[in-house]
């Protein structure tokens, strides 16, 4: 058999010869050493699914209804519609318009389960969790509208709880409460003006599925529009996350820590938390902070808790965490050997993990009945006993400590130093410093006298068609030399601080002189200790809301809407729905967004249009699609100029004139 005629599956093993697909130190010596003992990771697998099937590259499957699976070919007569008829562009639409759809219902899910934590602390039902930040708690209820006056801590909880709980199952026409409260007016007039303001994001998500079923919305247009206003859904779900989750659990300030594979340490009892929800992850480092004694006695120094993905950003930023891994080293984690246990709650845990740990000592512990994986004990966590199933966790692992192959263990020595914890308050608070009266201006100033180009988001995840952190870390390094603030959440943020782009010798490493001199009139103003880094983290995904109640307050400092603002996106190792839904709303919110990894729209050119030209024209936002990092970052760079240079010429004639600035784009 040729090896053209081979399929891919029995390519196994092809890329034996090619250097892993990764920058990261730590993992690439981890797989170096899989390669010689011939165990499989994610980055294996990747290229025995290549090449991958074109049609579901471009799209232009559709496995909606049991007729098909229907694969079409716009290109070749006889071959361009589905068997009920289905063009290209109603294909790709409704297959893009369903990832969002999925992305708003992990972020919500999760934000529900926030609000109804919030809810049952406030009816005292839920004993092992407090309100550990009341000052955000009245901002927040002043924010939605809330009279605050004279009421008690429980009582206001239990009001922003009810309120959020009614954005998920709002049966008027009246847009969500935690969307329209924290966006620009110009924002809410064209969102009622293109009809895309949500009223409840379940119902938004069930409206979505069911406009794209079979025999539903054909028009591309019409199903596009469907998924902005399902990535609205999205924005609320994760706004009111990131609020209660503060509420909860405090609001971050800056902290210093460390990452990457490197801080597991063989000495210790060594958790890892992987996943998304604090509410778990939170209390398995209380629960370790009480088992010290036990896990002495069991020989290890103490419990040294770690974390994977979001859930690691969540503990980072609050408490100080240790980060081990972000998703695609998750793996790499278990095959140090070290790990004791992995205490998983909700998205991005891959599958693999289950066999894996089956191989090592390490216990992997699921924690909720919409996560199971074969092979791990299932610990039901609920509030209720919350404390004492997370100590019965920590207790599996001290057990398995004991049970450790000492021949087996290898710990990658990579570690960075990490000043994390830039919540939106805490940069308002650092701005402060330098303008008590009007902190966003600090940032508004530096961008109008040229100082600095504008401010990027980094956000998303890590995607095995990219080399492993090679895509943020190389769009990251162009920016910051050209003199661009940058923020980053989720993994993104996870490989910045693991490849040391989160401290303060970073800054004097690659920062332009601009960015240089405003990092550090900010640094020498707060005083934040051991100093400020190059790229600020603002948390895990769900909080990339943060960054846009950071673009809004630039937006109203200006007295213009977002699409005037110099502040761009990027995620250039995108991979989840979380991620096509979050780069949905950034567009819909009026932000040049980079996606570094080709979604699969290539099969209608008219919905690729849509997301690249229409959206422009429309809301302001645009996609810009590029996988090579650098031709990225130019755009992005393209786009900061033209908006600052835009806002420049706009404020001249506004000033000469006496007129409120252009509201044009
Ligand atoms: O929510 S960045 S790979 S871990 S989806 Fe997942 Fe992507 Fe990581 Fe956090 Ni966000
Ligand atoms: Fe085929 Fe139409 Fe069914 Fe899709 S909805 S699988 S295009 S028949």
């Amino acid at each position: 058999m040729s090896e053209e005629t081979r399929t891919p599956r029995a390519r196994k093993g092809r890329g034996a010869d090619e250097a892993p697909r990764t920058c990261d130190p730590a993992t690439r010596e981890i797989l170096d050493r899989c390669r010689e003992c011939g165990v499989e990771t994610a980055f294996d697998r990747y290229l025995q699914q290549t090449p991958q099937c074109a049609f579901g590259l471009a799209g232009l499957c559709c496995r909606i209804c049991i007729q098909g699976p229907c694969r079409i070919n716009p290109k070749k007569p006889g071959e361009q519609r589905g068997i009920c008829g289905a063009a290209d562009y109603t294909i790709v639409a409704r297959n893009i318009a369903r990832m969002a759809a999925g992305g708003a219902s992990c972020h919500s899910d999760h934000g529900r389960h926030q609000a109804l934590t919030l809810l049952h602390v406030a009816e005292g039902k839920a004993g092992d969790y407090t309100i550990a930040d009341p000052a955000k708690l009245q901002r927040v209820a002043r924010m939605i509208g809330l009279e605050t006056e004279g009421k008690s801590d429980s009582e206001l909880a239990k009001e922003v709880a009810l309120a959020a709980l009614a954005d998920f199952g709002r049966y008027t026409d009246e847009p969500c409460t935690f969307l329209w409260s924290t966006i620009t007016e110009g924002r809410k007039a064209k969102f009622k003006h293109c009809n895309i303001a949500p009223s409840s994001i379940d119902r938004q998500v069930v409206e979505i599925i069911h406009q794209t079923a079979m025999g539903m919305d054909a028009d591309p247009v019409s199903i596009i529009f469907g998924a902005l206003k399902t990535s609205l859904a999205d924005y609320t779900g994760m706004h009111l996350a990131t609020d209660i989750s503060d509420i909860l659990f405090g609001t971050p300030g800056p902290v210093v820590s460390k990452a990457n594979l490197g801080v597991i340490d063989p000495d210790y009892v060594n958790i890892a938390t992987h996943g998304h929800n604090p509410t778990l992850s939170s209390l398995v480092v209380d629960a370790a902070e009480l088992l010290e004694d036990e896990a002495k006695a069991a020989g290890a120094k103490g419990v040294n808790v770690v974390g994977i993905c979001c859930t690691g950003n969540e503990l980072l930023m609050r408490d100080g965490v240790y980060l081990a891994a972000n998703q695609a080293s998750q793996e790499m984690a278990i095959l140090t050997g070290a790990l004791d246990g992995m205490i998983v709650d909700i998205q991005c845990i891959a599958p693999a993990v289950g066999p894996l740990t089956q191989c090592y000592h390490t216990k992997l512990m699921c924690t909720t009945p919409i996560v199971k994986i074969p092979g791990a004990y299932y610990f039901d966590f609920r509030e209720e006993g919350a404390l004492e199933t997370a100590k019965e966790m920590v207790r599996v692992a001290i057990k398995a400590f004991k049970e450790r192959d000492p021949s087996r263990i290898d710990v990658p020595d990579h570690r960075s130093e990490v000043v994390a914890g830039f919540s939106f308050e805490a940069m308002m608070d650092i701005f402060g410093k330098v303008n008590p009266d009007n902190p966003v201006r600090v940032l508004t100033e530096a961008i109008e006298k040229g100082e600095i180009r504008g401010v990027c988001l980094f956000a998303g995840c890590n995607n095995a068609k990219q080399v492993h952190d090679l895509g943020h870390t190389e769009v990251l390094k162009e920016l910051v030399k050209n003199d661009v603030f940058c923020v980053a959440t989720g993994c993104g943020a996870v490989a910045f601080a693991k490849h040391g782009f989160m401290n303060p010798e970073a800054v004097d490493k690659y920062a332009g002189d601009g960015l240089k001199a405003f990092i550090k009139r900010l640094e020498e103003a707060s005083g934040v200790k051991p100093g400020l880094p190059l790229v600020f983290h603002m948390g895990s995904c769900v909080d990339n809301t943060r960054a846009a109640d950071l673009w809004t307050a630039m937006a109203n400092d200006w007295g213009v809407d977002v699409p005037k603002v110099p502040f761009v996106a990027s995620a250039p190792e995108a991979m989840h729905e979380k991620a096509v839904s979050i780069g949905s709303w950034c567009v819909t919110m009026g932000i040049p967004t980079h996606v570094g990894v080709m979604p699969h729209i290539e099969g209608s050119q008219l919905v690729y249009g849509v997301a690249t030209q229409i959206a422009h024209d429309v809301y302001g936002g645009y996609f810009i699609f590029e996988t090579d990092p650098a031709a990225g970052a130019k755009k992005l760079l393209e786009a900061l100029d033209y908006r600052a240079w835009k806002l420049r010429v706009h404020k001249k004639a506004a000033e000469k004139y006496g007129t409120p600035l252009a509201a044009s784009w």
